[in-house]
């Protein structure tokens, strides 16, 4: 069903998602109205005149009385607002659903709880590698429907779970779930809900790609072509271990070798593995695919190196949203270094379980130095742990501390609103704080 002007529409949200919307939406000739929770939201300058904007308390007969409303991934799908107007019959989709709606060319679509944006930007540099014109977007900060105006032949879209929750059309080409972790507990009520969300990405799609190394991303049913990479060498895409570290395979024959990446870590050559494996199976070319993956030099913010100070390394991952991702950069990191590793850890929890950091913080880590919200809670799983106020006194703490061999992780295992914009700023802020660092 595509839009018409006699609909009565709401878009719920004035984000990046929510504006993309209202530009989709007037490109069709319908004015929507635009509803948010926040007086002031961050998209308010951007919008037209014509559009009516309710900022700040939510008018809910407008909902109730909506023919559809276009909820963005920022808010909870049970929420009063919404519940409310689903229980009075008001269709609620997102914007993937009106991106599936409307989409002419195959969709690569890619979930997991970490890894994603990896993944999904390393696929896009691959596609444009062999000169495919390719648009990528979706979670990674790019809204969908944006890319719709380019006119592409191929979509690369990183999608989060809260978009798979208000998204039923869509038809990848390719779907993947990297992993599944937890994450975002204070939005579901259980991890299995989390997990399901995450899965429904399989549904209706052509190829479907899961991890070996996590029975969790197999989905229960499918009629799909099922390919697999993991970490072992069993078959379709894996790992070799070789002199120089690793062989990248498919079956027997090897594609790369892992010291032919600038990426490191375990987890990245298992993103590289997925991201060769989504190629093939789009059909990118496989020359151009594996020289895109020996330029990729990653995303900033995750397990970005920074500088080198007085001989102590500074590593920046604020990307490290979660439990998960901030051991795989402990797993990732602590076997190169000479030294003793030192974490920067702390912030929003999102209401998840710290303890399975407890076994990497007694076996890898020198130091914990935990700031944020949530810092006693990291701090009382080993001794080993100390408490600041704030990022500052954590670089403070670290640079007095490391020696000369050292590595400093800032890896928070949580996510920076309760301090910060998002976590690039949380990353920005500390790529500053090293940078004037004096050297001696
Ligand atoms: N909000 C309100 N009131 C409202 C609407 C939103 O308080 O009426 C709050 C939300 O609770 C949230 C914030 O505003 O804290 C942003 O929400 P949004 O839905 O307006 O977000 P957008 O700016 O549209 O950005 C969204 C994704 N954000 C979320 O899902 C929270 C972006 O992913 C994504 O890049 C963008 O769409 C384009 O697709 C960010 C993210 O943090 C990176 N994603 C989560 C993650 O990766 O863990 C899922
Ligand atoms: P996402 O988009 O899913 O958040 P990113 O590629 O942005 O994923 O990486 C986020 C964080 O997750 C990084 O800080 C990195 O250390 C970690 N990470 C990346 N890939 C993986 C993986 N395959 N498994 C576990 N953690 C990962």
């Amino acid at each position: 069903m595509s839009l018409h002007n006699k609909q009565k529409i709401v878009i719920l949200g004035l984000g990046m998602t929510g504006l993309s919307c209202v530009d989709y939406c007037l490109q069709l000739g319908v004015i929507p109205a635009v509803v948010d929770t926040r007086a002031e939201p961050p998209g308010k300058d951007k919008l037209p005149e014509h559009v009516p904007l309710y900022a700040g308390e939510i008018p809910q007969t407008l909902l109730n009385q909506a023919d559809l409303i276009i909820a963005s991934p920022g808010i909870a799908l049970a929420s009063p607002a919404l519940a409310q107007a689903a229980a009075n019959g008001v269709e609620i989709i997102g914007d993937i659903e009106l991106f599936a709606r409307a989409v002419q060319k195959p969709v690569i679509a890619i979930t997991g709880s970490n890894g994603k944006s990896t993944v999904t930007s390393l696929v896009g540099e691959m596609a444009q590698q062999a000169g495919i014109k390719v648009g990528v977007g979706g979670n990674i900060g790019v809204p969908a429907l944006s890319l719709l105006e380019q006119d592409c032949d191929l979509y690369v879209l990183e999608l989060s779970s809260f978009q798979l929750e208000t998204t039923h059309s869509l038809k990848p080409y390719v779907a993947t779930v990297l992993n599944v972790s937890e994450d975002h507990m204070d939005r579901y009520d259980s991890f299995a809900a989390y997990r399901q969300a995450k899965m429904s990405i399989y549904h209706n799609a052509t190829h479907v790609l899961v991890n070996r190394d996590d029975p969790l991303t197999f989905p229960e049913t499918t009629s799909a072509n099922i390919v697999s990479f993991g970490t072992d060498a069993e078959d379709d895409y894996g790992l070799k271990p070789s002199s120089v570290g690793y062989e990248l395979t498919q079956g027997e024959q090897t594609l790369l070798c892992s010291d032919e990446l600038r990426l490191s870590g375990l987890h990245n050559l298992a993103n590289v593995l997925a991201a060769l494996a989504i190629a093939d199976l789009a059909g990118i070319e496989r020359e151009a695919a594996i020289n895109a993956a020996k330029q990729y030099q990653g995303l900033a913010h995750r397990c970005e190196f920074i500088k080198q100070v007085n001989g102590v390394r500074w590593i920046n991952d604020s990307k490290a949203t979660n439990v998960g991702a901030t051991l795989a950069a402990i797993d990732g990191l602590a076997p190169v270094i000479q030294g003793q590793l030192h974490l920067i850890a702390g912030g929003d929890g999102k209401g998840g379980d710290f303890s399975p950091l407890a076994p990497a913080f007694a076996e890898r880590i020198a130091s914990v130095v935990c700031f944020g919200q949530d810092k006693a809670e990291i701090a009382r799983l080993h001794d080993k742990c100390v408490i600041v106020d704030n990022l500052d006194a954590a670089v403070a703490h670290c640079a007095n501390l490391a020696q000369a061999g050292d590595w400093v992780l800032l890896s928070p295992a949580c996510a920076s609103l309760d301090m910060y914009p998002n976590y690039m700023a949380r990353g920005d802020h500390f790529r500053q704080l090293v940078e004037a660092m004096p050297c001696h």
